[in-house]
Formats: C-alpha cells, structure tokens, sequence
C-alpha cells in the first residue's frame, strides 16, 4: 500500500455559493493547482477528492463541492450530490464571499451542517478586495455580523495571495473531532509485547503478490501498539502455536477459515476474524450483531436490500448477489425478495425492508457507514453486515466476539445480541472444549466443519440479473486505491476483455 486509504483519511468538505472560491481555497490549503478555478460560476460541478497531508491532523481528504445555490434540472442535481458529501463528512468548511455577504444559502447550509452534528468552520475569503476596517467598510457588512449570524467565528484568508491560510490551517487541527477515526483495529485488544496470530488463506483466489487491505491495517495497528505478529496460512496454525514459548494474546482469522483455524486454536486463546474487528472499526459491531439475531426471524417471502458500497464489478458467484442470497434462503427455507444498491446509490424508502445486509464498506469511511446504519435504524429496519451475517450462518459470530466482549468494547447492545444468537440455538458455537458446530447449512457449504469446502451440487439459483446504476460519484469513490481484490491470478477478465475488480469479500478464499 503506497499511501493511506482514502476511506482511512479524515474528509474535510469545503461548501459555498458558486464562485465563492472553494477550488481556489483548496489550492491555496494544498499549496498546488490541484483543483479547477474560474470565474465561471458553476465550474465545479460535481464532489472532487484530494488527498493531502495536515499536519499533526495526518492524512485527509479534501472534497471540493459544486456551489448549490444553483436553479434548474442541473443545479437540483448538483445539489443532490453536494449533500450527499454531508453524509461522509467529518468536518465542514462554508466558504463566504465577503464580496457578496451571507445570504439564506449560508444559513440553511450551516444549519444543515450542524444538524448532522458535523463540526463546522466559516471562512471569509477574497479579502484582498475588501477593506473592512478603511474606505471601503460601508460596501461590505462586517465580518463579526456575518459570523454571528451563522454562529460562527469566520476565519479571514485570501485564496489569492495567501492571506490567513496558515490561521485556517490552525483552526482545522483544533476542529477536527479526535474520535473520527473510531476504534482502533485491534491495538486496545492486545498488550505491548504481545504475540497475535494472524491467519491468511494463501489461495487461488488471493491477490497475486500481496496481501489484502484488512490484513495489512491489521498488521500495521499491531506495529503501531507494539505488539508482535505472526502470519501464518490456515493449515499451520496448531504448529505456529504449539512452537510459541508464550501463548498468542489473540488470533485472527479470514472469515471462511474460521471453522478450521478454531479447530486448531486452543480454546484459551481467543479467536476472532478480520472482519469482526473491521465492523467494530468501521461501524456499529452492536447493530450489527442485533441486525443477526433479527435474520433468524426472516420468513419466506421477506424483502431483503443487499447494499454495497461500491460498484465492483460482480463475478461469478458474488457475495451480494450469489452467495449471501442463497445462505439466506436456506436458512429461511424459501425464497426471499432481494433488492440491490450499489455505490452511492441508498434507497429512500429503507422502511419497506426487513432487512439490510450492508457490505464490509471498505470503500467508505467511518463517518459514512455510521451514517448508513443511522438511516436504516432510523426506518426501524434491522442491519447487518457481510462478515457479522458469515459468521452468525456459520456458526462462529459468538466465538468471534468472545475477544471484544472480554476487553468491554462490545457494547450493552452487541453482547445482549451475541447472546439472543446463541440462545437461539440456530447457529453459535458449543460450551468450552467442544467440538465446533454445524452451522445449519448444508455441509457442502459449511465451512465450520473444517472441511473441504466445495460447491453445492446444485447451483443455487442467483438473483436476476440486475443492472447497477453508475455515477460520477462512484467512479470518484472507486478510486484506485486498489481496495477492492483482483480476481485469482492477476485479475480476473471481463467478457470485453477488461480486468475487472471483485468485491474484497467477494472471493471464495477471502471474506476480509
Ligand atoms: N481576488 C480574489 N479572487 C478570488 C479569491 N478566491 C477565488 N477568487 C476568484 O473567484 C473566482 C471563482 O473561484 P473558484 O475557486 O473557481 O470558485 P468556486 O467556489 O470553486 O466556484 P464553483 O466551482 O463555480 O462553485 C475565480 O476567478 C477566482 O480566481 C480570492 O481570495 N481573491
Ligand atoms: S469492495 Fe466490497 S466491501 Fe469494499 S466497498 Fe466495495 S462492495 Fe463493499
Ligand atoms: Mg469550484
């Protein structure tokens, strides 16, 4: 990984009436013509991502927006796009033209702001061409009026010469919420000096040459609190433990390996999987588990949205639109009503579902898919992610969340839900010592039991084929951050011949 994920940044949004000088005001924060500047209003016409370094803030991302002060078919759309911006946000600056003054835009876009709860900072740029405090203060209402009125102290800069952009600077690093980044991957879950096993599945299916996204964050959070790591492929787990002098504080495993790995990890070493901890990381693991126990209500007939947050290309047996509505239907034991969203795209209507089945989201931050659960807890609707739902089919979730509930960091909710799961007796793993159990499924397709996993005989029949809907937006939220995995050996090929991008859950091998 050459640089720090986008989904990994803090994503600060820049809005403001067109011309009011939000591209210029990222060239000036960034020091380089990075972004298009005009005086044509409306040349910025939809969200544009740059990443940049602040320092100490670190990495981030700067979205520049389209103005949405404009009218029409176009500018109602731009201003679609520009609020779903809001959504991933984790710090908003509104930029005022103290040419032109606070208008209604202003205020109903800080109220907006503030609403959402995001924390906000007003700037008042192209001070060069005014002079509040001399000759020309009457052709301007004073900065101190405006800034009351949006309740906010404005930041003066000029984007041209340069003017306050170090002050911005200062008011960014103490705005910036400290908790944005959530918790952390693993690091409060082990000690320094620890030893933690790490379990990838080396595969057809693996990414040539490298490891994917989850496994090195991992890695690197293990580094950052000092801790040791050992990775190991799934048929040496037993013998990397059994030649440790000391035993591991922890182990992680690919989601699919689990029923094998748990097999050879003694019972009083803790076991959990990637994608356990990224829920935790990236969301709301209690919802997440609570969404769970609502799948084992699901009757036939049932309307289920499988939401993704990107539009890789689905191949095969994909996760969202293959395998996952397959596991669902066995477990209900007849059909199911299956739609998809994929990328941006988030239906309104949420309440009409009985449940949400999100993917990993490692294409969206933190800020984002909290807001997602937001929407769908708010519908009333259950939610629950990819690896939350493999693991509950599969008969490890509560094993899996043993670690995080001992550390205290489950929540209330989470372990009242892990608990629910295991009560029901549907899936969950057996007392201490015993041997893991069927997870319900047809054990051609268990990989708790340990063994060979093949192909159901019969194909279970997939969902129709259903075109996704692609934007701008999401071909800037794909952005080549080589998240998402490429296909078995190189990349898998499309029917035109063009290597295409599998879900990095989507592999047989891999499911975070
Ligand atoms: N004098 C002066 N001109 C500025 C300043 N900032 C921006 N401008 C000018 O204002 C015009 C609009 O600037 P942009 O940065 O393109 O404005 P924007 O808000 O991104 O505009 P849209 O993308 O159309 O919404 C350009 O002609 C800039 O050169 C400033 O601080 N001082
Ligand atoms: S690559 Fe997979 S997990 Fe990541 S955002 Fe896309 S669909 Fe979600
Ligand atoms: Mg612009």
């Amino acid at each position: 990984m050459e640089s720090t994920p986008r989904s990994n940044r803090l994503h600060i949004a820049i809005f403001g009436r067109r011309n009011a000088g939000k591209s210029s005001l990222i060239n000036a924060l960034t020091n380089q013509d990075v972004a298009l500047v005009s005086h044509v209003p409306g040349t910025t016409t939809d969200p544009v991502y740059k990443a940049m370094e602040i320092l100490p803030v670190g990495p981030v991302v700067i979205i520049d927006t389209a103005g949405i002060d404009d009218a029409g078919e176009l500018g109602e759309l731009r201003v679609q796009r520009t609020r779903q911006v809001l959504a991933r946000s984790d710090l908003a600056i509104v930029v005022v033209d103290v040419t032109r003054g606070v208008r209604d835009y202003e205020r109903s876009i800080v109220a907006e702001i503030r609403e959402r709860g995001i924390p906000v900072i007003g700037v008042a740029n192209k001070m060069d061409l005014v002079d509040f405090g001399g000759a020309r203060a009457r052709d301007a209402a004073p900065l101190d009026l405006w800034g009351a009125e949006l309740g906010l102290g404005l930041v003066p800069v000029s984007s041209r010469t340069g003017q306050g952009i170090g002050a911005l600077k200062e008011r960014i690093i103490e705005e910036a919420p400290k908790d944005w980044e959530g918790p952390p991957i693993i690091g409060d879950l082990v000690a320094p000096g620890d030893t933690v096993v790490l379990v990838v599945p080396v595969d057809i299916e693996a990414p040539k040459g490298r490891l994917i996204l989850p496994q090195v964050q991992t890695l690197r959070d293990l580094l950052d609190h000092d801790a040791r790591a050992v990775v190991v492929k799934e048929n040496a787990v037993r013998a990397t433990i059994e030649s440790l002098k000391t035993r591991p504080a922890l182990a992680v495993t690919d989601s699919q390996a689990f029923g094998t790995v748990s097999e050879q990890v003694p019972r009083d070493v803790p076991l959990t999987s990637f994608s356990i901890l990224f829920a935790r990381h990236k969301g709301d693991l209690a919802t997440l588990v609570q969404g769970a126990r609502h799948v084992a209500r699901l009757e036939p007939g049932a309307r289920v949205l499988v939401a993704e947050a990107c539009t890789h290309h689905p191949i095969g047996d994909d996760i969202g639109r293959v395998k996952i509505p397959a596991w669902l239907e066995r477990k209900v034991g007849g059909k199911l009503r299956f739609s998809w969203a994929a990328g941006t795209g988030f239906p309104e209507d949420l309440a009409s579902f009985d449940v949400v089945v999100h993917c990993g989201g490692c294409m969206i931050n933190r800020k984002e898919m909290l807001h997602r659960l937001a929407r769908v807890r708010s519908a009333g609707v259950p939610i629950v992610n990819y690896g939350v739902l493999i693991a509950y089919l599969h008969g490890i979730l509560e094993r899996a969340l043993e670690p995080l509930a001992a550390a205290g960091t489950l929540g209330a909710r989470g372990a009242a839900g892990a608990a629910d799961i295991s009560i029901s007796g549907q899936a969950g793993i057996p007392a201490q010592g015993g041997a893991q159990p069927k997870c319900g499924l047809q054990p051609s397709l268990d990989p708790c039991s340990g063994a060979k996993r093949e192909r159901p005989a019969q194909k279970a029949p997939g969902p129709p084929s259903m075109p996704l809907p692609r934007t701008a937006d999401m071909d800037a939220q794909f952005c080549g951050e080589g998240q998402p995995k490429r296909g078995g050996k190189g990349g898998k090929k499309s029917r035109a011949g063009v290597e295409v991008q599998e879900c990095c859950e989507t592999g047989s091998g891999f499911f975070m």
